[in-house]
């Protein structure tokens, strides 16, 4: 049943997040999809997603990466586009004094001249705790965790929004905020 889950957690993240043309669904400009409309498509498309699986996913979910609308009868993803279009309309919000970001040793060269960039996401993805960053630098090979001084960054004007399943975001992270290990 857990690899049931990933694996419909994945699709999701590729449908909300990524690619919903994929299975013909159109997401709002707020990214939301129509949750009867999703079954549908994704059926039609040959992945078999009950109302009852789709559910148990995001209720289970760890990351809580998926939510659904008050009334039940649209969803979307908390966080991790890459799709242009959506506009979570997440309000800015004061960060915390140090927020931390992980990523992987080959990448340090290339943020050392750069910052950090949103590469093909829309926001840099940052987190309170340190064991998260290592987790998600671990993605993509030896973790480095790199602190970013975000209260320094929200004083200097750059803008801060918090997604509902708690990650934090921003467009870019100039060099000047970011401390090396
Ligand atoms: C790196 C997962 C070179 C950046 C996670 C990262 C997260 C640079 C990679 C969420 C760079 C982009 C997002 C620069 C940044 N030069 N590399 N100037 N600036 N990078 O996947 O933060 O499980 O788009 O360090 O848990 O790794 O899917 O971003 O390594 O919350 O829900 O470029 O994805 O969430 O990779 O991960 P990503 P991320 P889910």
């Amino acid at each position: 049943m857990k690899d049931k889950h990933e694996q419909t957690s994945k699709f999701l993240s590729l449908i909300l997040r990524h690619a919903p043309d994929t299975i013909g669904l159109t997401l709002d400009a707020q990214g939301w999809a129509s949750v009867a409309e999703l079954l549908a498509r994704a059926n039609a498309h040959g992945k078999h997603l009950s109302p009852e699986l789709l559910r148990e996913v995001v209720a289970a979910n760890a990351k809580q990466r998926f939510a659904f609308s008050d009334d039940g009868l649209s969803i979307r993803a908390s966080q991790g586009h890459s799709l242009k279009s959506v506009d979570l309309a997440l309000a800015p919000i004061a960060p915390p004094d140090l927020l931390y970001h992980g990523t992987a040793s080959r990448f340090i060269t290339s943020i050392r001249q750069g910052g950090l960039k949103a590469q093909a996401r829309q926001h840099v993805h940052l987190s309170t705790e340190q064991a998260t960053a290592v987790a998600v630098g671990a993605r993509y090979g030896v973790p480095v965790i790199l602190t970013v001084r975000a209260g320094e960054m929200h004083a200097g004007g750059h803008v801060f929004y918090q997604s509902d399943n708690g990650v934090w975001l921003t467009d870019a992270v100039p060099l000047r905020y970011i401390d090396f290990p």
